[in-house]
């Protein structure tokens, strides 16, 4: 390894070093499409828990004016869904928001969202702090692991 590239990974290693240690990673970051003029919309996402336990407090994004931590419950027995003040996000787990369970709802969309596209969202931790994650928008039709 030549001297230059040495020092370009060592710097590289050095700037990777704060994410490397960052406990949570989030992942698989998806919203479905909405059609024009749609009020609202849905975001997934996997949280990998690497540290201590920790909580989803909340998240932002410009698309929308709220953005709310949903859950679906049994009511009655029909499927509602209802904000939750905070998701638990225990040490070592895997947290996964997806269709029909866990979701981050999108509240008053400024634009439709449109397949192909994406946009920055922040998800507030209680110990590991806000973590920006960009969602990707993939049409009404595709599953979680469709890419
Ligand atoms: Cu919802």
């Amino acid at each position: 390894m030549s001297r230059t590239s040495f020092a370009a990974f060592l710097v590289l290693f050095l700037a990777a070093g704060p994410l490397a240690a960052q406990e949570v990673s989030v992942h698989d970051v998806w919203a479905k499409a909405t059609p024009e003029g749609a009020p609202m919309g849905a975001a997934f996402l996997t949280v990998d828990n690497l540290g201590g336990d920790d909580l989803l407090r909340s998240a932002t994004s410009d698309v929308a004016e709220a953005v709310e931590l949903h859950s679906h419950v049994m009511e009655d027995s029909v499927m509602r869904m209802r904000q939750i003040e905070g998701v638990p996000i225990p040490a070592g787990s895997t947290v996964a928001f997806k269709p029909g369970g866990l979701h981050i709802m999108l509240i008053g969309l400024h634009s439709a969202l449109q397949a192909g596209s994406s946009f920055p969202m922040t998800l507030i931790f209680d110990k590991a702090g806000p973590v920006t994650v960009n969602v990707t928008v993939k049409a009404p039709t595709a599953g979680a692991h469709s890419n």
